[in-house]
């Protein structure tokens, strides 16, 4: 049928009932209830269908195959399309799909989803080609409007697990949660929410099978998981625009990655900043802060970043320094840069209400009119840190662009990252400990309608708002240095401006706990750069929990010490030799990792995948149909596809503990050894006996030894390494390691550049993947052609290949008649090889010689 008869044909289907629920005498507020309960018209678009549904109106559209946007409206105007999260690339897309219609449904479907409303009672049904249902409104719970506010119902099947949502505590699993998104200055307790950062977005896997909810809306918005209902989870928000993204895996990983494409991907960090970092609130005098760079050095932490706290300002002013406790400011950034380490300074959004001081923030910033007003039109003050403070009104273009100059100085004095926290806002004398919510910002923002908004509109974006001004500003006053910026509160699309991390924690087990989860749901929420304070923030950790501590975050993309006002100090060495020595082979172990750490902050930036990944974003699987026991999938960790972490899950207890593994074999990070491998694929006769599961590897009991953090590689990696170093701006010293896990699918991959300019946007980057296969008798390692103008520190490879049974071998490297020297570790089983750099492709093959 030719499109415009088609559309005719739809047109004139009106479907008969249509109601408008009359006023309920619900206690959610006056205004009259809107309940979408039929279909009463649609019209087909070239990229989905519009619906009418009584007054209101809802268009559905498919900005890619796996992408469908829903967008309602109770009354006939759609909200303005405008996103502070969602791309402009992303969000202007579309595909043309094709229309499909019966007598109970209208819809369309694109090559991966169809796409269907349900006429009476109307509802959305998505389902793959094969027909399997994804996701559909549940039944008897039509989309509400009320008061203002929203709620979408969804189908909740008893296997489905849920996760995103940012920096949620609590259980790993959102599901039978519910949850509240409203940036909050409250520290992370096990059951406190709302906290830091409102990321409306949730990860679901149910089998085989995931998709992706983002609510593109940036009021105080609310998900629940299955807690008042059995079978189903709602969403909603008290204001603002019901627009929300379908995203369609079927993979976990192609979800996230879907949702990078839509909010952005994280930009590549400096190099230094994925080194070791050490914090206070705080450090000073300045005498205090040389002492701790200078321990850190001669005590041989390797380490790249000192923090200043608040405390270094003058009266808590911001972009300030208090010139009685740092008389010479800039010299102890060149003195600290000698020793290389980069200075980090705090510098809060609130800024002092002080005019007529020669206090330049102030001044400019009232003059320029870039603060946040009250009701009656007043400059709004709220008391933080400053005591009186302004806030600036960061939705205005202007108002970031001012705030971004406000780090020239800072910047001309070589401080290297900044700092922004407090910024969901936190106002101590404010209601709920932020400002009135009808406060008044302005939009003035290209791409939006220029307007006024409430601080119910905008409060959960000042964060993510004032991180893209720190950010962008030092973009303009660097151009060539990538910037670094800290944030703790943000929203959806965070991850472009920056790290961020979880707050005010702990020095409990409870915390260190915690943390793992919290990072792995803010990197399914497209944080890839987070981690949380080491020893935790509030409280004086035991020695054994500060251990435990560092040797955990070693393996979390952001590895900060920090510690509270009236804690205890808890820098490494605070515990003895002993405590100290362990936690040293841990950051080394850190620094030796680097080239394999800093290639996936090189993919994390290029595919929105996370560093730091729960057990099934790599193997789904332990969620498929009757799967074994994977028994600690909520502490267990992956930090990209190659190691696994496995702390205790209970760090208090001296109990064995069960590590389970995924499918493949995997090796001990310590000792070389192979501990699991899946039992070999059943052959085909046995098939239809063969238990579902039975490719995972045997569990394994483990004896808990603080100087041990169990860490395994997946069979099947190879794992770039360096020599130790002390801080990221040392070259190393030696071959670059390359160890060989033989295994299923068995590859790595090394990024180089040099670590800190943007010369790697333009070819100055060194990107090489590897390849290799082994079988009983030989190992081949193919070094794939390199891309990217940059030249390594390296001359040699040393070839570290694990599982190999003797000390016979031959070794060659393609275009070489030459056999190379090897020499075999009984320890580790394992063989060492050292060639030449490989640029371009070359295949380096080990042969087993038979015994002379
Ligand atoms: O109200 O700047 O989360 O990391 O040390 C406390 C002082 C303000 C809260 C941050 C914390 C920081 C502290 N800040």
């Amino acid at each position: 049928m030719p499109l415009l008869a088609q559309r005719l044909a739809i047109i004139s289907f009106v479907v008969t009932g249509l109601f408008v629920t009359a006023p309920a005498q619900t206690a959610g507020g006056p205004q009259p209830l809107l309940a979408l309960e039929s279909v009463s018209g649609s019209e087909p678009l070239r990229d989905g269908i519009q619906i009418q549904a009584g007054p209101a109106v809802m268009r559905i559209t498919a900005l890619r195959n796996d992408i469908v946007r829903v967008r309602v409206s109770p009354n006939s105007v759609l909200p303005e399309d405008a996103s502070w999260a969602v791309l402009p690339e992303a969000r202007t897309k579309s595909i043309d799909i094709q229309t499909s219609q019966d007598a109970s449904s209208v819809g369309f479907r694109t090559s991966a989803l169809d796409v269907r409303v349900e006429r009476e009672p109307l509802r959305i049904v998505i389902r793959d080609l094969e027909g399997n249902v994804i996701s559909a409104d549940a039944v008897g719970r039509p989309t509400k409007f009320q008061a203002g506010g929203f709620s979408v119902f969804k189908q909740m099947p008893g296997a489905e697990h849920y996760f995103g949502l940012g920096d949620k505590t609590g259980q790993f699993d959102r599901r039978e949660q519910a949850y509240t998104l409203w940036n909050t200055d409250i520290g992370p307790q096990e059951s406190v929410d709302p906290l830091y950062k409102a990321i409306p977005f949730f990860l679901a896997i149910n089998g085989t099978r995931s998709y992706g909810i983002f609510l593109d809306n940036t009021w105080r918005t609310w998900f629940d998981f299955g807690k008042q209902a059995r079978d189903a989870y709602a969403f909603g928000a008290e204001g603002g625009p019901l627009d929300y993204y379908f995203i369609y895996g079927p993979t976990p990983k192609q979800v996230v990655e879907a949702y990078a494409y839509l909010t952005g991907k994280p930009p590549l960090p400096p190099l230094w900043a994925l080194g070791f970092q050490q914090s206070r609130y705080s450090y000073t005098p300045e005498s205090k802060v040389r002492e701790i760079a200078t321990r850190l050095r001669n005590d041989r932490i390797p380490s790249d970043v000192i923090y200043l706290d608040i405390d270094y300002q003058d009266r808590n002013r911001p972009f300030t320094v208090d010139a009685k406790t740092f008389p010479n400011f800039p010299g102890l950034v060149a003195d600290l840069r000698k020793q290389h380490f980069h200075l980090v300074n705090i510098t809060d959004l609130h800024i002092a209400h002080a005019p007529n001081q020669g206090y330049m923030p102030y001044d400019t910033g009232h003059a320029g009119d870039h603060f946040v007003k009250k009701a009656d039109g007043s400059e709004f003050v709220g008391i933080v840190w400053p005591g009186p403070a302004v806030f600036p009104d960061f939705t205005r273009a202007q108002t970031r662009e001012w705030w971004g100059g406000l780090y020239q100085g800072f910047v001309k004095d070589g401080v290297a990252g900044f700092w922004n926290d407090m910024n969901e806002p936190s106002v101590f004398d404010g209601p709920a400990k932020t400002m009135p919510l009808d406060n008044v910002h302005r939009i003035e923002e290209p791409g939006f309608a220029t307007r006024t908004a409430m601080h119910s509109e905008i409060h959960n974006i000042v964060g993510l708002e004032n991180a893209r001004a720190t950010y962008e500003g030092l973009l303009k006053l660097r151009p060539d240095e990538r910037p670094f910026v800290l944030t703790r509160a943000t929203y959806a699309g965070g991850q472009r401006y920056g790290f961020t991390w979880t707050g005010d924690n702990f020095a409990t087990w409870n915390h260190l706990r915690l943390a793992t989860q919290m990072v792995l749901n803010l990197g399914l929420s497209g944080i890839s750069f987070v981690g949380a304070d080491v020893g935790g923030f509030n409280g004086t950790p035991s020695s054994d929990l500060l251990t435990r501590w560092v040797e955990l975050a070693a393996f979390s993309p952001f590895y900060r010490d920090h510690s509270n006002k009236d804690t205890l100090p808890h820098e490494l060495w605070v515990n003895g030799p002993e405590q100290e020595t362990i936690r040293r082979r841990y950051v080394e172990t850190r620094y030796r990792l680097l080239p394999y750490i800093y290639s996936l902050a090189d993919e994390s930036s290029r595919s929105g995948l996370p560093m730091m990944r729960p057990i099934f974003l790599e193997y789904p699987e332990i969620f498929a149909p009757s799967p074994p026991s994977f028994e600690h999938w909520d502490t267990e960790f992956l930090l990209g596809r190659s190691l696994m972490i496995a702390p205790q899950p209970f760090g208090e207890t001296v109990d064995d503990y069960v590590v389970s593994f995924p499918p493949g074999s995997w090796f001990d990070f310590w000792t070389g050894e192979r501990v699991a491998s899946s039992p070999s694929a059943p052959s085909s006769g046995d098939i239809a006996s063969a238990k579902p599961g039975t490719k995972f590897p045997e569990p394994r009991k483990v004896h808990p030894k603080l100087d041990t953090m169990p860490v395994y590689v997946r069979g099947g990696s190879v794992l770039p390494m360096q020599p130790l170093i002390q801080n990221t701006e040392e070259t190393p010293r030696g071959p670059l390691e390359l160890r060989v896990y033989p295994g299923a699918d068995c590859r790595g991959m090394i990024y180089l550049d040099d670590g800190h300019t943007l010369a790697y946007q333009h070819g100055q980057y060194l990107r090489q993947n590897l390849s290799c296969d082994a079988d009983a008798k030989a190992v081949r390692l193919k070094f794939h052609a390199r891309d990217g103008s940059y030249a390594p520190w390296w001359k040699f490879v040393e070839v570290v290949v694990y599982d190999w049974p003797s000390a016979h071998a031959e070794a060659k490297v393609s275009g070489s008649t030459y056999p190379l020297k090897t020499t075999y570790d009984p320890k580790q089983h394992a063989l060492h090889v050292t060639l030449s750099d490989q640029s371009g492709e070359a295949e380096l093959s080990i042969r087993g010689k038979t015994a002379p």
